[in-house]
């Protein structure tokens, strides 16, 4: 037995091409498209030698992976590394990487803490810092991910949770470890995890009850300790599941909405004429359109066979999200950014019991931002080019040069 990137070395499963690219290199990961366009050329899967591993992107391939949580596990790490051969950089998340029945419980708690209530009651406050910043942005120049998709969420989620000692750059920085550790070992994750020494300590003490403010949603996790539906440690840990899913996703959601609208006018037009009744399905065409979470791993647990071929126990997947909400077997004009759409059905937020659990907290987030753009804004106009950032799991910009027109 021999274990490639911690995973479990496979032979190519018969009849599945062998394809000799680097997902995770720079070049893809800042320019997916042609990439996604390629493997979903492959057929179901694909055979990756450099990972020993298998990869789909296709629509129905990709949705029947991610929602068969019997078979294709994510208690063994969402991420290249197989976490029955070996420790990984923290202790595993027990809500992303844990199986039924034990992520049951665990999940319960976080939807009780992120309650249809509790988010509805978070509206008006986000709409309300939403107004407040897209006001202060308008008519400058601007970066729209450094002074408005970072600003944003680092402003509402922090609040939301109680975090009584809240820092963008910490916050940011976990983030970029957290996605990029789900990756090899390579400059990506390197370098995200240089700040490990000193983001994982603050972290972990900002998930401490006394750090977490009454009222807040970090609170609402300690009161299932109260109620013994949780040990004091659990909450914790399920704090830090919020501080690491929360930030990256909606900051990379933001900045490619101001980027998908940047490079189609006429979608903002159609925004502009209905802001508070169109700002949550643009939102939701963001996240088909862009995915911001490109990419997970699932591994299988027992030999089995998916779309005719068979695929042997301990096998590495990369799920390609991504690619799989572009797929134009699927999907009318995959590849136009269309807010009128139906987005039903898209992987963005994942498939099955693991589907995103902050889904609705997300969506409040970007409904308040696209809301108060549509309101005040005229026109987005791209004033320089968009600069991706590579990154093991997420798409996201580095910089948009934008300009908010009055
Ligand atoms: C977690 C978590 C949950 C969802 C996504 C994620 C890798 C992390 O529970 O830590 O990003």
């Amino acid at each position: 037995m021999t274990l490639t990137e911690g995973h479990l070395t496979i032979d190519p499963p018969a009849g599945v091409p062998v394809w000799n690219v680097d997902p995770y290199a720079p070049d893809i990961q800042t320019d997916p498209i042609p990439f996604f366009a390629d493997l979903r050329a492959k057929g179901p899967f694909a055979y990756l030698p450099k990972y020993s591993m298998l990869i789909c992107g296709g629509y129905e391939v990709t949705k029947e992976v991610f929602s068969d949580h019997e078979r294709f596990v994510s208690s063994r790490g969402v991420g290249l590394q197989d976490f029955s051969m070996g420790e990984p950089w923290r202790p595993p998340s027990i809500v992303l990487e844990v199986d039924p029945p034990d992520h049951n419980r665990t999940r319960r708690a976080i939807m009780r803490a992120l309650s249809p209530k509790v988010v509805a009651d978070l509206k008006p406050l986000f709409k309300a810092d939403a107004d407040a910043l897209v006001a202060s942005l308008i008519g400058r120049d601007i970066d729209g991910v450094a002074d408005l998709a970072e600003v944003f969420p680092c402003t509402v989620f922090p609040k939301a949770v109680g975090l009584k000692n809240p820092d963008r750059k910490m916050l940011l920085s976990y983030g970029l470890m957290v996605f990029n550790a789900l990756g090899p070992d390579n400059a990506q994750r390197q370098a995200a995890m240089a700040n490990a020494p000193v983001v994982g300590p603050w972290i972990a003490e900002q998930c401490l009850r006394e750090n977490l403010t009454e009222g807040g949603i970090g609170a609402a996790i300690y009161a299932s300790a109260d109620d013994g539906v949780l040990t004091e440690d659990e909450a914790g840990m399920l704090v830090r599941s919020l501080l690491s899913a929360g930030v990256d996703t909606t900051v990379t959601a933001v900045g490619s909405a101001l980027w998908s609208f940047a490079k189609a006018p006429e979608q903002f037009a159609v925004l502009r004429d209905d802001p508070q009744g169109r700002a949550l399905a643009a939102f939701e065409e963001t996240i088909r359109y862009t995915s911001p979470v490109n990419a997970f791993c699932r591994t299988t647990n027992v030999d089995t066979e998916v779309a005719g071929v068979s695929i042997a126990a301990g096998t590495k997947i990369l799920c390609v999200l991504g690619a799989a909400n572009l797929d134009d077997a699927h999907w009318l004009e995959a590849d136009r950014f269309d807010i009128s759409r139906r987005t039903i059905g898209h992987l963005g937020l994942g498939a099955g019991v693991h589907t995103c659990v902050g889904q609705n907290i997300a969506r409040a987030e970007g409904q308040a931002v696209l809301q108060a753009l549509g309101e005040q804004v005229s026109a987005i106009k791209q004033t320089g080019p968009a600069v991706w950032r590579a990154n093991n799991a997420i798409r996201a910009l580095d910089s948009l040069p934008l300009r908010l027109e009055a």
